[in-house]
């Protein structure tokens, strides 16, 4: 499957991982919009929040404990920060793999 982030994921492209578990990986965003932007990613090609949801809770925790773990890294966990999914083409997703987006490091403003 032609999909980079499986193919960070699984290593055959090369990529710094920020923190990984069992079910997810995380590298920070090439074109970053804050000083913290980190993409969480499923390993294997899941495609929307509906198709993740289907795991099982196991899956679910180590998605937050990971979060958890990188915000404690990056030193944002206090200071505060946005966890985003873009899903669909009103929302601007570039890459259908799905992925989260951890910002922080800054004042991020209203969403809207
Ligand atoms: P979006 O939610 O699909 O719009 O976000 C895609 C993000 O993936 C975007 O912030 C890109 O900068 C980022 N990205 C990346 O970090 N590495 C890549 O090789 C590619 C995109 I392609």
């Amino acid at each position: 499957m032609d999909c980079i982030f499986c193919k960070i994921a699984s290593g055959e492209i090369k990529s710094s991982f920020v923190g990984e578990n069992d079910w997810f990986v995380a590298f920070d965003d090439i074109n970053p919009v804050a000083p913290t932007h980190v993409l969480v990613v499923p390993r294997k090609h899941v495609k929307s929040l509906e198709e993740l949801a289907k795991y099982d809770t196991e899956c679910m925790r180590s998605f937050f404990e990971l979060v958890e773990q990188i915000v404690e890294l990056k030193g944002i966990k206090t200071s505060g920060y946005r966890l985003i999914v873009n899903q669909g083409s009103d929302s601007g997703q570039e890459v259908e793999h799905l992925h989260f987006h951890i910002l922080g490091g800054r004042k991020l403003g209203r969403l809207g």
